[in-house]
């Protein structure tokens, strides 16, 4: 049996670029991470604005937010009913405000999709590493899910420190990591709350953590992965990076990274060059995997001008850089064809239609004649994913002077591959395909000149 995404895997892999939101106390105690004592007065932003948030990303192109209700030092940015640790103790909005609201207003006002991070290590629960606290945990994750309209992600975090404020007890407290938070009712409990969400963690089970955190997608990198014997906190960061062609169950791969150092605003870090975060679209978007960008608002409660002219220039070139498909249109044959799936599927401009090959044991081979001979630097190739990911090794050869030269070779494609390479000439290209799980098939192949804005390389 193929291995495909479920209808919420593959809408969520369609959103290709979702915004990540580090908000809360540490943003005003300028840490990373707090440890559960802070007074929630601390809590005050001047200017705090959903608005501007979800303007700013829809501009950048991304398909949702997703933020963090709760951080690790227990701080809830809703006024949770279980607990005092929460916006209804600060000053801000006189202890009557909620970002959770505030965000999922402004997201449906736009048309963009909310998502949720829920710290499962807790540094100011008293009952947390005892059982009260899972109890805690997933009464809050049903007010979560329960109160603001649709969620499409929920987002469970492998972090687990050890020290800690502890409601007092000023301690260090471990948990077995394979059995304490007893994962497979708490995502049961998501899907019976939420049942469009995908759930993410090193071990999915819909969507997994790429093992790093500079949002970089190995160059293989499957869908398909095992994760029964993956213990969220401690997995092989490799095997996440690149997942598992023999994988029995699907599980998108989704790079985070801030733009900052940091994942929450501190005033002497800068932000990263629009070029940086092409290359980093490349990376991950451009190797089957989404992209899950943090932008932290300042303590003003806004994100910093100089982040919102850096992601809104990324997003420029990106949309330059991809405006116009040089191999629209072009001729295309191929060694072999599955009853009907023609080539020309391929430059159809239409996703949904794919050529598939009639043979599995011998290359596949595409041969694209375009109308003239095109300039270019970038490749991009789809797979039509809902049939699973098959591809496992092709390469792109162009005919230069009467000549083919390898211009481009890889290994995995799924649902988008983006290639960079030296400027080449060519009215003619074949792709061949010489590994493939099952018969192989293709719904896309581009071709396109880089903004003169984007920087080279890979
Ligand atoms: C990590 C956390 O410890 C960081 O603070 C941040 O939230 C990042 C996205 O995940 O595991």
């Amino acid at each position: 049996m193929a291995v495909v995404p479920s209808p919420q895997q593959m809408a969520y892999q369609e959103m290709e670029l979702i915004g990540f939101i580090h908000f809360t106390i540490n943003t005003f105690t300028d840490k990373e991470w707090g440890d559960g004592s802070e007074d929630p007065a601390l809590f005050a932003p001047a200017d705090l604005d959903a608005g501007q948030w979800v303007d700013v990303a829809k501009r950048a192109g991304m398909k949702g937010l997703i933020l963090t209700a709760k951080h690790h030092d227990g701080f809830c940015l809703w006024p949770s009913k279980l607990t005092r640790h929460s916006v209804a103790s600060s000053p801000w909005s006189g202890g009557k405000g909620d970002v959770v609201r505030e965000l999922s207003r402004a997201c449906r006002a736009a048309g963009i999709k909310m998502g949720l991070y829920l710290s499962p290590w807790d540094r100011n629960h008293p009952e947390y590493a005892r059982s009260g606290y899972l109890t805690y945990y997933r009464s809050q994750l049903r007010e979560l899910l329960t109160g603001y309209g649709d969620v499409f992600e929920v987002w469970f975090d492998g972090a687990n420190g050890g020290s800690g404020y502890y409601g007092g007890a000023r301690e260090n407290r471990t948990i077995d990591r394979a059995s304490y938070y007893g994962w497979n009712e708490t995502w049961a409990l998501v899907k019976q709350l939420q049942s469009g969400a995908v759930i993410f963690s090193d071990a999915g089970p819909d969507v997994r953590w790429i093992g790093n955190e500079h949002g970089e997608a190995g160059e293989t990198n499957w869908s398909t992965l095992n994760i029964d014997d993956i213990v969220v906190g401690a997995a092989d960061r490799d095997y996440l990076n690149s997942g598992d062609p023999v994988g029995e169950r699907w599980v998108v791969g989704e790079c985070d990274v801030s733009i900052r150092p940091g994942w929450f605003f501190h005033a002497d870090q800068g932000a990263k060059s629009p070029q940086q975060l092409v290359d980093i679209y490349y990376r991950s978007v451009g190797r089957n995997a989404t992209l899950l960008l943090n932008i932290p608002p300042d303590r003003s409660g806004r994100f910093h001008e100089r982040d919102v002219q850096n992601l809104l220039e990324f997003r420029s070139i990106i949309d330059e850089t991809f405006a116009k498909d040089l191999a629209a249109d072009a001729d295309v044959t191929a060694s072999h064809c599955f009853k009907g799936l023609a080539a020309h599927h391929i430059v159809d401009n239409d996703k949904s239609t794919y050529w598939a090959a009639a043979r599995s044991r011998q290359n596949a081979a595409l041969t694209v004649r375009l109308h003239q001979p095109v300039r270019f630097d970038r490749i991009a190739l789809a797979e039509p994913i809902r049939l699973g990911q098959r591809i496992a090794a092709f390469e792109i050869e162009a005919r230069i002077e009467g000549n083919w030269v390898r211009i481009a070779r890889g290994t995995t494609i799924g649902y988008k591959r983006l290639l960079r390479i030296p400027e080449t000439e060519t009215d003619c290209l074949r792709l061949t395909i010489s590994e493939s799980r099952a018969l192989p098939a293709l719904s896309f192949f581009g071709l396109y000149k880089a903004s003169p804005r984007e920087a080279t390389g890979e």
